[in-house]
């Protein structure tokens, strides 16, 4: 049986990134019968960098509603982190063990630090070690990340050697990667559809503003005019057609009409809207539903902190009894 741990910021909107590089592969992760599974929506992570108190629990509750809405809690564990208090605790003892140096060499601080230069708080630095402690709490064996994760993993199974090694112990596993290697670029035509870059299409909007998103997107900018043949293994038009789109239309309408200019962007552009929305309807009735009921997010919620608490202080029981901390039954 693999454990996994994966999990998601309430930076903002979840948007078409989130959903099609991480959210449909932790559903069918979850429901596979040799997985057990939980997903977090990682408040503290998101305290970071700087973001605004106030709408900040909406936030939490809305990337809740999505997640809810794609069905992860069908089989999975959803909580939201801070509800976990050990997550923050197991952080200050890998905290002891973590190497400043390794640390230094996050290319993810380094490129936060720069976007954030007016305030940079420790936090930003000591990230992947709360990361390590989300994971390594569950014991987890499999960690769905995407590329500009993988060091921050790397840096989760160093931290449980270090601390089984210290402290004579076997007690956490190295967790493994599920490298999730689809990158989805913002609209914009930069690296990443990211939150915080503004350039994202929201999974949860409705069909009008996709369309009004996605008829400004960037393609191939080789492709000027409609009769130039257009490349669709650079196009972030294509790559989200080969989530969303079934065969034999991907290949026959989408790539053969782009390759041989038979479509041009508008019309490909239309045709992703249409799959979109017959994939996406179904999300956006199950999240309106569940905005009419927020007990039943909370509740969801609820539970799943729960049975996290449970798990989380059995770990954090075994840690102390490792690193000899017993509080006040340490007196003889
Ligand atoms: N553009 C993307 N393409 C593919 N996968 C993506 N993910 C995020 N953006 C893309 C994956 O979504 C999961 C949750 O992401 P996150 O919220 O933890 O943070 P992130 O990767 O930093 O996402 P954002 O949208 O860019 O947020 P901000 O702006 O707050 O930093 C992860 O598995 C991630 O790989």
């Amino acid at each position: 049986m693999a454990t996994i741990f994966s999990g998601i910021q309430p930076t903002g909107e979840v948007h078409l990134g989130n959903y099609m590089g991480a959210l449909r592969h932790w559903v069918s992760l979850s429901k596979r019968p040799e997985h057990e599974a939980f997903f977090s929506i990682v408040d503290c992570h998101a305290f970071t960098v700087p973001y605004d108190a106030k709408a900040f629990p909406k936030g939490v509750f809305e990337t809740a509603v999505a997640v809810l809405a794609v069905g992860l809690d069908e089989r999975a564990t959803v909580f939201v982190q801070s509800d976990v208090p050990e997550h923050t605790e197991l952080a200050w003892y890998l905290g002891c063990v973590a190497p400043m140096g390794e640390l230094g060499r996050m290319t993810q601080f380094k490129e936060k630090s720069e976007q954030h230069k007016s305030s940079v708080g420790t936090g930003l630095f000591t990230y992947p070690i709360l990361m390590a402690a989300d994971i390594l709490l569950y014991k987890a064996t499999l960690v769905p990340v995407g590329h500009d994760q993988l060091q921050h993993l790397e840096f989760a199974r160093d931290l449980a050697r270090h601390f089984n090694h210290r402290f004579k112990t076997e007690l956490f596993p190295e967790p493994k990667p599920h490298h999730l290697t689809l990158r989805i670029r913002g609209t914009d035509g930069g690296e990443k559809m990211s939150k915080s870059r503004n350039n994202t299409i929201a999974m949860l909007e409705p069909p009008q503003g996709i369309w009004k998103k996605l008829k400004g997107a960037f393609t191939d900018p080789q492709r000027v005019t409609r009769e130039i043949p257009g490349r669709p293994e650079i196009c972030n038009i294509y790559t989200m057609h080969t989530v969303v789109t079934p065969e034999p239309a991907l290949t026959e309408t989408i790539h053969a009409g782009c390759t041989t200019a038979n479509i041009g962007c508008g019309d490909c552009k239309k045709l992703l809207a249409e799959s979109l929305d017959r994939e996406l309807a179904p999300v956006r009735e199950r999240a309106a539903e569940l905005r009419a009921q927020p007990k039943r997010v909370l509740e969801v919620l609820g539970d799943g902190a729960s049975t996290c608490r449970a798990r989380a202080a059995q770990t954090m029981a075994a840690v102390k009894e490792a690193a000899g901390v017993r509080g006040a039954r340490s007196a003889p």
